[in-house]
């Protein structure tokens, strides 16, 4: 159930519209063929007159048609259209267009009856010119949305794609800690690069899978490491959008901090998140293992133990053994692979927890396509 409105068709401007509709509509008035002159202008003006507004008006029906009902769509995006862009103004605006269409082919409907009733050839060209300049009175009375709406997919296609019906697990800490890295690393397949429209980093989404479930991985630069204070009121919604998505938080900790954050700044943004995402199971992750002086202690245990499960064909659900720093946190190197495989299954369990009545969980044989890419 990808969402549609991250594929949006390019929304056409006012003036795009009318051109279109005024050049069709003269190329159906060209080819008009009656040896009777009245009964061709006749014709001919019917013709423009309607062809302009049928171009119009399915134009903006088809608009209206592609870009979802905010009633049917998952919390998640709702939550994000409304920090990016406005639920009442996306309302408003589509709402607009299926006025601006009704209007068009009543203008044309009350014409094409004026062409119809009189004989005189000057009388017909003078009700084509009125619907002309009406339909382009209503052009411009929806111009303004038509903007709108065109900034507006431009700002939906860069958010990420998630899907509220699989597991999403959430991946933040402070900068450079190594979460794209993680994500990455983690991924199957390539990850998506996206961007939040009010923040200029990358935002990264990965997925693996395991049973035929699809685990999503999210990145949250410049989302959820900040603190608290600096935050404005589209990005505390835009967490609350994550809220409502996470079925687990990772939190990355850099205890190198070659991130360039000193620890006790990591903690406090540690803190942050558990006040941002309450709903949220924790999990908290040191990153860089292998900066980790000394290496853990059982890296050499969880590496070979990894290598074994790969080499049997990474089947089932093993216990595997978890990577543990100094402080008895879960750890992992994205860059030399060890303690990642331990990890995905943690993670698994984890969800699994989170998820307890999980209508995804199919049963055994049961196949989606979907998730077997
Ligand atoms: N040694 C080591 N370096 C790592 C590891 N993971 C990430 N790095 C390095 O840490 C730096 C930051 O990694 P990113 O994955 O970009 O970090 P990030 O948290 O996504 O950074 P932002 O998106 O900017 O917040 C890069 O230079 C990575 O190569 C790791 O497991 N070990
Ligand atoms: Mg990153």
């Amino acid at each position: 159930m990808k969402v549609s409105w991250r594929k949006l068709p390019t929304v056409l401007l006012e003036e795009e519209i009318l051109d279109k509709a005024f050049s069709r509509a003269k190329k159906a008035a060209d080819r008009v063929d009656d040896s009777d002159r009245v009964f061709r202008v006749r014709k001919q003006m019917n013709r423009m007159v309607q062809t302009a507004a049928d171009i119009i008006a399915t134009t903006f029906q088809d608009t209206v048609n592609t870009w979802p009902s905010l009633d049917q769509s998952p919390q998640f995006d709702i939550s994000m259209i409304d920090a990016c862009v406005g639920c009442d103004d996306y309302r408003h605006h589509l709402s607009m267009l299926q006025w601006g269409g009704k209007q068009v082919l009543n203008i044309a409907g009350q014409n094409s009856k004026k062409i119809v009733r009189t004989g005189r050839t000057e009388l017909m060209h003078d009700a084509r010119r009125e619907a002309y300049g009406r339909i382009s009175s209503i052009m411009r009375r929806v111009g303004p949305s038509l903007t709108w709406l065109s900034q507006a997919r431009e700002t939906l296609k860069r958010l990420p794609t998630i899907d509220q019906l699989l597991p999403c697990i959430v991946v933040c800490g402070a900068p450079n800690v190594g979460k794209s890295a993680f994500i990455s690393a983690l991924s199957s397949g390539n990850m998506e690069v996206n961007h939040y429209p009010f923040t200029t980093k990358q935002i990264h989404v990965g997925h693996f899978n395991h049973r035929r479930l699809q685990y999503q991985l999210v990145d949250t630069p410049g989302l959820l490491d900040r603190p608290l204070e600096k935050r404005n009121a589209i990005e505390l919604q835009a967490i609350a959008a994550l809220e409502n998505i996470g079925s687990l938080v990772l939190f990355l900790m850099d205890e190198s901090e070659a991130c360039g954050t000193p620890i006790e700044e990591q903690e406090h943004l540690l803190e942050d998140v558990q006040k941002l995402l309450p709903g949220t199971d924790l999990m908290i992750v040191t990153s860089k293992a292998d900066l980790l002086k000394p290496l853990p202690e059982n890296w050499d245990e969880v590496h070979a133990a990894e290598q074994e499960w790969r080499d049997e064909g990474s089947e089932g659900e093993p216990e595997l053994p978890l990577l543990c720093d100094p402080k008895g946190r879960v750890t992992m190197s994205a860059t030399e692979f060890v303690g990642m495989d331990s990890m995905r299954l943690e993670i698994v369990r984890r969800v699994k927890v989170a998820r307890p009545n999980n209508p995804l969980e199919l049963p055994e044989g049961w196949y989606r396509r979907d998730l077997d890419q």
